[in-house]
């Protein structure tokens, strides 16, 4: 992994008091228009306390955040570019899914879309 975005990792980890993250991992997702990403759990790591970090760059989309169970009631969130997700705390292991970009809201890829950073510390 890059080491700039091992620093800002860390960075984003300690402005939530989360000041002993590691980052091991970082998942890169690219969405183009009417690509989703379904209901999961991020729970294939050893670690299942350690934070996830999540960023977004290009165009905006719409999260949807859950709860520890499949039938737990939504939230949506827009995230657009520049915005970052902690799934810390409870969250780590909330259900969440991504419903799809909306299509021109962003130049920064050049062939639109949206990316998605998943920073991860595995164990
Ligand atoms: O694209 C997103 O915002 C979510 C990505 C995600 O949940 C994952 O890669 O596990
Ligand atoms: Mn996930």
């Amino acid at each position: 992994m890059p080491q700039v975005i091992k620093d800002l990792a860390i960075a984003i980890a300690k402005e939530t008091e989360n000041s002993d993250f590691h980052p091991q991992s970082c998942l890169i997702n690219l969405y183009r228009k009417g690509e989703k990403l379904g209901m999961h759990k991020d729970n294939t790591e050893e670690n299942l306390s350690a934070p996830i970090i999540s960023v977004s760059l290009g165009c905006t989309g719409i999260l949807v955040l859950g709860g520890f169970l499949r039938t737990d009631e939504t939230k949506q969130y827009i995230v657009q570019s520049g915005d970052v997700i902690v799934m810390g705390g409870e969250s780590r292991n909330y259900f969440h899914s991504f419903k799809g970009i909306v299509p021109n809201t962003s130049n920064l890829l050049k062939n639109g879309g949206r990316l998605n950073l998943t920073i991860r510390q595995v164990n």
